[in-house]
């Protein structure tokens, strides 16, 4: 919190700035205060204190930017600096990002808002923000050396524009890209629509899909990676540290995936179907909406999707790649799957008797052990639920749908207790006698030629 002598501090600066005559055209406040953010916690909604008034997004494990009005005009301040994230509990990343945090927050306006978003860079190299998407006057679409000289070190630049269309947009920057979203630079830009009640929704959750590549034990990653990137991230998050989607049951519910990876991503949710409803370019009509359960999200784009929550449940939603459910691995292991390894082992014990040979019946194993691991890295695979590991990691998360949740409500209302009856479980009476293919008593009889 500011006191008031900090406050009078920061209108004498105003003041100072205005004689200077470089901002007079634009702002009689002088800047807008950067807002900070110190923690990957998923942030409360934030409705809007003024103007028109909106259904405010959820960013998971993120939070949404600040704003103030100048004059009828909404301003923003982001921060493009060095940044320490937390990929998950006992994981930081140092990446790049925007006021804290990578992801950088999420800017929300309104539909025929005009908003000034001051972007001073403390990076150590020119920078630039593109608003991915929007419709705007072309000095003003963030394309270094395109739309305008790249913002220096140091120094801050003003992006000011109308809102002419509502819907699901991004930023990232257009200057030093491979490295600058390598490092983690990128946000989302939501437009809510001018009618309220247009497109409404109960929840309305922001993942931005994003990659990294970063060596067990270190912390910065490599910028050169092309494809095989080793963390798959939600909001430069990691499961098991995605925070689920609490829902109510009855809610209608939106979530909206913007993908600013290297490769596409087909998100799957479990115990529904869906429609697409919106894309970066606008919102589907209903009669063009058509259901799916899985939806590939594309490089370079967004999809929205909508569902009413009435099936109670922990439902998983994950990227159906199953590389992108996995936390950092090398891809060079060879299979071991049928392998005996029992001489192998007798040999290295020898030397190592701590040596446990894995992988000769798949990887679980994986999931429940606790091997030694580097300093500053997470399990391949992890997560413990209800009924024992869940094996997954990176691009993964549950939509958990409870009767009785409040509207502001998105604490995680713990594991789901299945019904009597409604599980899954285990048969206790007697197996049949298995016999193989080539027992005389399953024997197929040839098929009697009908040649000749
Ligand atoms: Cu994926």
């Amino acid at each position: 919190m500011m006191n008031r002598r900090q406050i009078l501090g920061a209108g004498a600066a105003g003041a100072a700035l205005v004689s200077s005559q470089a901002w007079g055209k634009t702002s009689n406040m002088g800047l807008p205060e950067a807002a900070l953010m110190d923690t990957a916690a998923t942030q409360p909604p934030k409705a809007p204190s003024t103007g028109l008034d909106y259904n405010p997004v959820v960013t998971l494990n993120g939070w949404t930017l600040p704003f103030r009005m100048n004059n009828g005009v909404k301003e923003f301040h982001l921060v493009a600096e060095p940044v320490e994230r937390e990929l998950a509990d006992g994981m930081t990343a140092h990446l790049w990002g925007y006021n804290g945090q990578s992801t950088g927050p999420t800017i929300e306006a309104v539909e025929g808002d005009r908003v000034r978003i001051y972007v001073t860079n403390k990076l150590p190299e020119h920078t630039s923000v593109h608003w991915h998407g929007l419709i705007l006057p072309s000095g003003m679409d963030g394309v270094g050396g395109l739309s305008h000289p790249g913002i220096p070190p140091g120094k801050t630049f003003i992006y000011e524009f109308d809102l002419t269309k509502s819907g699901t947009f991004m930023y990232h920057p257009h200057a030093d890209e491979m490295v600058q979203m390598a490092m983690g630079m990128m946000g989302m830009f939501i437009v809510h629509p001018k009618d309220p009640d247009f497109m409404r929704v109960d929840r309305d959750f922001l993942i931005m899909l994003n990659a990294f590549d970063i060596d067990p034990g270190t912390f910065v990653p490599r910028i050169m990676t092309m494809a095989d990137f080793n963390l798959w991230t939600w909001n430069s998050r990691i499961f098991p540290d995605i925070d689920p989607l609490v829902v109510n049951k009855g809610d209608k519910v939106r979530v909206r995936v913007g993908n600013l990876t290297m490769t596409n991503h087909p998100i799957h949710m479990h115990g529904y179907d869906f429609k697409v409803t919106c894309t970066d370019g606008g919102w589907v009509p209903e009669s063009a909406q058509w259901p799916e359960v899985s939806i590939d999200i594309p490089v370079g784009a967004m999809r929205a999707y909508e569902f009413v929550a009435d099936h109670l449940g922990d439902w998983a939603i994950h990227c159906h790649k199953s590389h992108h459910t996995m936390n950092a691995m090398g891809h060079d292991v060879p299979t071991f799957i049928g392998a005996d390894k029992g001489k192998l082992t007798r040999q290295i014990r020898a030397l190592q008797p701590e040596y446990m040979p894995m992988g000769t019946a798949g990887m679980a194993d994986m999931g429940e052990m606790s091997m030694p691991l580097p300093d500053n890295t997470v399990p391949m695979m992890a997560g413990w639920g209800p009924h024992g590991p869940l094996e997954m990691g990176g691009m993964f998360s549950v939509v958990k749908v409870r009767d009785g949740i409040r509207p502001d409500d998105y604490s995680d209302p713990g594991w789901y207790q299945n019904p009597p009856g409604t599980q899954a479980y285990e048969w206790t009476g007697e197996l049949p006698d298995f016999t193989r293919a080539d027992s005389a008593q399953t024997q197929i009889t040839p098929k009697p030629t009908t040649k000749g």
